[in-house]
């Protein structure tokens, strides 16, 4: 009964999704950035420091692509973050397994996924893009290519990570949260703060142009070992398209797989919907399908489109994005969201 009385709810959502997320204030899309000059966004609060790495390469009229890679590094290498690269939190096994995908305007792109031991996952995912045919290595080969290209292979389970793991182990309860400052610290009780949440997904706009994304994670903390989730997926967690804009997506990546949402969102911009509109329906999509998704389910979309006009929506409020062009380079702004 509750089941059915969440799942009309939800529909009727669907219906009115848009008067429900102008409640949330402050969170105006973003309008066109006008005929020049760049723009960068990034998903959570992280993304305000990711943002300000890919500025370096933006402000000196770099290339999008440039600039993704660099900006998601810095999330990457950052100890305190516990849910991208190094540090993050391992599979229910203490493996450290992660994903990432790179895309350009053109439709290039590679990704990996289950890559364990290499620091910098998204420079794995371009090398995949350059310098071979396919577009997604795994696992082993996936390491096997990076040592190939000279990555070096290191530890990335810090003691912190292991630590919580351990804690986790006592239960071994798998149940993704709908933001990870929820799963990371208030089960684990390990200390932690408001800027540690989820997968990076970036979106650039050059000053030429040229659009570029990139996504990289270390998925779902305690997932069973194998498991890949959307941000590796072309189409799934990231998609780009130069004639259109670009997505990419945070939360449970299952979800988005299913329903192809960065490709979605995408696809919705093309047939006109604003970046706003298009991240809402797609979010819409999944809700219809999951009649508890305002209990358990979180995912969020980010998208912008070819002029630079910027739109978020997410099933759970909490989610944040960080904004960087000529006028700031630190804003971060509260998504809209279904609840
Ligand atoms: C995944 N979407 O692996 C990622 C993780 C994430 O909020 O963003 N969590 O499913």
């Amino acid at each position: 009964m509750t089941d059915r009385r969440d799942f009309l709810k939800a529909s009727l959502l669907g219906a009115s999704a848009l008067a429900l997320a102008g409640k949330v204030e402050a969170a105006t899309p973003l309008p066109a950035k006008g005929a020049t000059g760049a723009r960068v966004i990034s998903t959570w609060d992280f993304g305000v420091a990711a943002n300000q790495a890919a500025w370096t390469v933006l402000s000196k009229g770099g290339h999008a692509l440039d600039a993704v890679e660099t900006g998601v590094m810095v999330p990457e290498a950052d100890l305190k973050n516990h849910s991208v690269g190094r540090a993050g939190y391992p599979d229910r096994d203490g493996h450290v397994t992660l994903d990432a995908s790179i895309m350009d305007a053109d439709g290039s792109c590679g990704a990996v996924a289950a890559l364990e031991h290499i620091a910098h996952p998204i420079q794995v995912a371009r090398r995949v893009m350059e310098r071979t045919p396919h577009v997604l290595l795994v696992g082993d080969g996936a390491l096997q290519f990076a040592l190939e290209q000279g990555f070096k292979k290191e530890e990335l389970l810090t003691p912190e990570s292991e630590q919580a793991w351990k804690e986790w182990l006592k239960n071994a309860h798998y149940q993704p949260s709908i933001n990870s400052e929820v799963r990371d610290y208030g089960k684990t009780g390990m200390p932690g703060g408001k800027d540690n949440h989820d997968t990076i997904g970036m979106l650039a706009i050059d000053a030429s142009g040229r659009l570029a994304g990139a996504c990289t994670t270390s998925g779902m903390a305690w997932k069973m070992r194998g498991r890949v989730g959307d941000s590796p997926i072309i189409g799934a967690g990231l998609y780009v398209d130069g004639d259109v804009g670009g997505a990419t997506s945070t939360g449970v990546g299952e979800e988005v797989i299913r329903n192809a949402g960065s490709f979605l969102v995408v696809e919705l911009m093309r047939q006109g919907r604003s970046p706003q509109e298009a991240c809402q329906e797609a979010v819409m999509r999944i809700v219809k399908k999951r009649p508890n998704a305002s209990k358990d389910l979180q995912v969020g979309f980010l998208a912008m489109n070819r002029h630079g006009e910027v739109g978020a929506f997410a099933i759970q409020p909490g989610f944040s994005y960080a904004v960087c062009d000529a006028k700031r380079q630190d804003g971060l702004l509260p998504s809209r969201s279904v609840y």
